[in-house]
């Protein structure tokens, strides 16, 4: 039997993979051999006449394993380790490995320096995702997923930024054709307002850092890594100056994505969040209605709004700010939180209402713009705050999650909620926040990870009505329900003679809980009811009271 295995273990040791000791995973502890002997052969025997080894400890006495020491010279960890398998009483033998926590943290050299992407625990975030595609349900392929950076400029050469900027295959860039008949002139690399084809604008330093939190190409070996380390970045450029040129550069975005959702793909761009490091102090909503607006007609096709608020200790419900305190559902508002203490910035503006978290600001690492020359520089305010939040989101949208992947494509609006709500939930509570921003939190990437996890899967199990509420009911009626599947059922109500009174027909939520609401049960004479959910034989009912 030993032979056997011996065999086998040569075999898999040095044909098939060929695996020599050096080029193994993990990390091996040279001179390090865990053995398991035969039951009932001791160490002194079966190792008489190899007085090379020691035996460091013993691991399991029960099963006979032990950890054993031996001088090990270079080049000859293949031959020891066949050797000792050749040993009467030695039934198996492996080296000693350090396993490595479940972290992913990236090799770019300035890695330490990032104190913001370890407070929102990026290392931890990117063991699910390093950004990239949205898988999809039918497909290995994915879509390539979009940020829409508003600014006035970037450097367009930085090698840590380059990799990850959008293209626009379809356009020849500098030709004054539209090339791919989407309505703009010379669209390659995004689009310019005030130009009317895309660049780089002015170049200006703070596009570039906003860009590098956003997306610096990761694991590269090169500078910082950013919250996604593969990013489709469409700078917009000259898009954070006048506000016609921020609407237009608005309008250009929610068109891409308007086009990709029509095409089912094949045209535009699946733009899932816009960044606005930049705003107008003092602004009210009531004063800038076209600008607000703008934020709900790219939440219906699918694009949140990432927006930074005032670099001042304002409560800006109070005072005024644009565009944190517009109101629309798909704008997200964002203060600042100095990196290294993890405490809200004296200089960030706040609000219960409008503001919705922290992410850091001061203190952050990113990339940069010295002269003409690509740079890495300490970056501080809520425009440093912004990019992470907006980052995370494209991050959060490449998670292997095919039930919100479909979303996206089918119910654009919701899923843009939804990754907004998971976002929100997750947020670390922060006593510097509480109170004064909408989850009193602070922006926990690797939080945000493990909460669309569980929530992807969602719930299935035999049909059930779990719970009808309120019961008795005025108004509007709550059940919620289990289903062994996905498809379509009828929701029917019947009065007590067993005439139908109401009939919809729903589709289970595929993930999150299972609620069906009934808004018109108002309409119901007072009396005693049963309601149902049924998908051919099956059936289940429970009964209720409406007052
Ligand atoms: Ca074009
Ligand atoms: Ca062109
Ligand atoms: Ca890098």
């Amino acid at each position: 039997m030993k032979n056997l295995l011996y065999f086998a273990f040569t075999l898999l040791a040095f044909s098939a993979f060929g695996q020599s000791a050096e080029r193994q995973p993990g990390n091996r502890h040279a001179g390090q051999i865990l053995v398991q002997l035969e039951p009932g052969q001791p160490f002194e025997r079966v190792f008489a006449y190899e007085p090379g080894f020691r035996l460091k400890n013993i691991v399991a006495a029960d099963w006979n394993m032990l950890l054993l020491e031996f001088d090990e010279k270079p080049g000859e960890a293949d031959a020891v380790m066949a050797r000792v398998n050749q040993l009467p009483g030695v039934q198996f033998a492996q080296w000693n490995h350090q396993a490595s926590s479940r972290d992913n943290p990236p090799n770019d050299p300035s890695w330490s320096a990032q104190v913001d992407m370890d407070l929102i625990g990026m290392a931890q975030a990117w063991d699910a995702t390093t950004g990239g595609v949205m898988f999809t349900r039918d497909s290995v392929r994915g879509d390539t997923i979009v940020v829409a950076v508003l600014e006035e400029g970037y450097l367009i050469t930085h090698p840590d930024l380059t990799p990850n900027l959008w293209h626009n295959w379809d356009e020849i860039p500098d030709n004054g054709i539209d090339d791919d008949n989407n309505g703009y002139v010379d669209d390659y690399t995004g689009w310019d307002p005030q130009t009317g084809s895309s660049g780089p604008g002015n170049g200006s330093p703070h596009g570039t850092s906003v860009c590098g939190i956003v997306g610096a190409r990761g694991h590269n070996n090169l500078g910082v890594a950013g919250v996604n380390w593969n990013v489709q970045m469409m700078v917009m450029t000259h898009a954070a100056i006048d506000e016609s040129e921020i609407i237009a550069a608005y309008y250009y975005v929610a068109k891409q994505r308007r086009r990709y959702n029509e095409t089912n793909g094949a045209d535009g761009a699946f733009v899932v969040a816009t960044n606005a490091s930049f705003g107008i102090d003092n602004g009210k909503p009531a004063q800038h209605p076209l600008w607000c607006a703008v934020y709900d007609s790219l939440g219906k096709v699918g694009v949140l709004n990432i927006g930074a608020t005032a670099n001042a200790n304002v409560n800006v419900e109070v005072v005024g700010d644009i565009p944190s305190t517009c109101g629309s559902a798909y704008l997200v508002g964002v203060t600042n939180v100095n990196a290294n203490s993890d405490q809200k910035s004296l200089n960030a503006g706040y609000g219960a209402v409008s503001i919705d978290l922290g992410a850091p600001g001061d203190g952050t690492f990113t990339t940069g713009k010295s002269g003409n020359n690509p740079s890495y520089v300490t970056f501080s305010g809520t425009s440093g705050a912004t990019p992470h939040v907006t980052g995370a989101v494209a991050l959060l949208y490449s998670m292997d999650c095919p039930t919100l992947a479909s979303d996206a494509l089918t119910n654009p609006a919701n899923c843009a909620l939804r990754f907004k709500e998971l976002l929100l939930k997750s947020a670390k509570p922060n006593s510097s926040l509480e109170g004064i921003t909408v989850t009193g939190g602070r922006l926990d990437v690797a939080a945000a990870v493990d909460s669309v996890r569980a929530d992807c899967g969602g719930s299935s199990g035999p049909l059930a009505i779990q719970r009808i509420q309120p019961n008795p009911v005025y108004n509007v009626l709550e059940v919620r329900y289990e289903t062994p599947n996905f498809k379509p059922y009828q929701f029917r109500v019947f009065n007590m003679l067993g005439q139908l009174v109401f009939e919809d027909e729903i589709l289970p939520e595929e993930y999150g809980e299972k609620i069906y609401r009934w808004d018109d049960a108002y309409l119901l004479p007072g009396g005693v009811y049963i309601a149902s959910f049924h998908q051919g034989r099956a059936y289940v009912a429970k009964k209720f009271v409406k007052i």
